[in-house]
């Protein structure tokens, strides 16, 4: 599913005959426009040629395949499966700036749960725009789920609050909260999410099993300040990663797990309910460095 990702790597050291330094910085330019950062793009190309002469490779496709080893062992303490809790609702958190795939997330998720046969209810608790209230209205027929939602403007934390009330009432198993990419200024947008958080902890007597991040792959380095600024404010349990279809980049997954230690949990590929898949940094790292 993660095909055509990096693609330029894998076509620049396929079939090469030889290993010599034209083509280690041929990789290490691949990576970097790969939104690999440069640090780490350095050390992986030069552990890949330690690695190569140890190990006797003299040929493109094993030195692939020994750096397809050591992404992949980089990224492998950064897999972590969903968090349930055993009190229902299980309770998850949408975060992330405007446009970057949360309420398409949420949706996905939905659709997964609902179709495991859980209870599952969308929290329309983005109510700064219309539009996004409407969005789930719509995901929320599509996939058969509960939703709980009030008018344009109202107060996120009320919205959430009733939320949580009628999925205990109703025997809810997840609810999925969406909240708002943009405010007026960043500053609102982190202290209401920080409310928002608050009220879960009050009313489940526990915080948000799940407060995923959600990273557009294609923005580059931006993302991680994006996951500074949230892991900050609201403790990060996970990051999705979205837009990994129809991108030559995701490198951009080795900075962000790298400087906030949190797992990457799943993986957006597409517009559709079905295109959401679980992270496995097996997979991750063959799309990164494989045929
Ligand atoms: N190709 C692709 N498009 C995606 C993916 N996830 C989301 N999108 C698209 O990205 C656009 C924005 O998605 P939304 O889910 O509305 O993003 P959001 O974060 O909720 O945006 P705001 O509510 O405005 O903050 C939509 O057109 C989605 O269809 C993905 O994995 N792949
Ligand atoms: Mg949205």
């Amino acid at each position: 599913m993660l095909k055509g990702l990096f693609g330029r790597v894998k076509n620049l050291v396929r079939g090469r005959a030889t290993i010599d330094d034209d083509l280690m910085e041929e990789l290490e330019e691949a990576l970097i426009e790969a939104d690999v950062p440069i640090r780490i793009a350095l050390s992986l190309v030069e552990e890949t040629r330690d690695r190569a002469e140890r190990d006797h490779v003299t040929e493109g496709d094993g030195l692939l395949q020994i750096m397809r080893n050591i992404v992949r062992r980089q990224l492998t303490p950064f897999e972590a499966p969903l968090n349930h809790s055993e009190q229902p609702p299980t309770v998850f958190l949408m975060l992330g700036v405007n446009g970057v795939g949360k309420t398409t997330t949420l949706a996905k998720l939905a659709h997964r749960y609902q179709s495991a046969g859980k209870n599952t209810m969308m929290v329309a608790a983005d109510t700064f725009r219309a539009a996004a209230i409407e969005q789930c209205e719509v995901w929320a027929g599509r996939v058969k789920c509960d939703i709980v939602r009030q008018e344009i403007g109202a107060d996120p934390g009320a919205v959430v609050f009733d939320a949580l009330q009628a999925a205990k009432a109703r025997d809810t198993h997840i609810a999925l909260i969406d909240t708002a990419g943009r405010l007026h200024t960043k500053q609102n947008l982190m202290a209401e999410l920080q409310k928002i958080g608050r009220i879960v902890e009050r009313e489940m007597g526990r915080p948000a099993d799940e407060r995923l991040l959600v990273i557009d792959a294609t923005t580059g380095q931006n993302a991680l300040n994006q996951a500074r600024e949230f892991h900050g404010a609201i403790g990060l349990t996970g990051l999705v990663l979205t837009k990994l279809d129809g991108t030559a980049k995701g490198g951009v997954a080795l900075s962000v797990v790298e400087e906030l230690g949190v797992p990457i949990k799943l993986i957006g590929v597409g517009e559709k309910m079905d295109d959401l898949v679980d992270f496995s940094a097996e997979e991750f790292a063959d799309a990164m460095l494989e045929g």
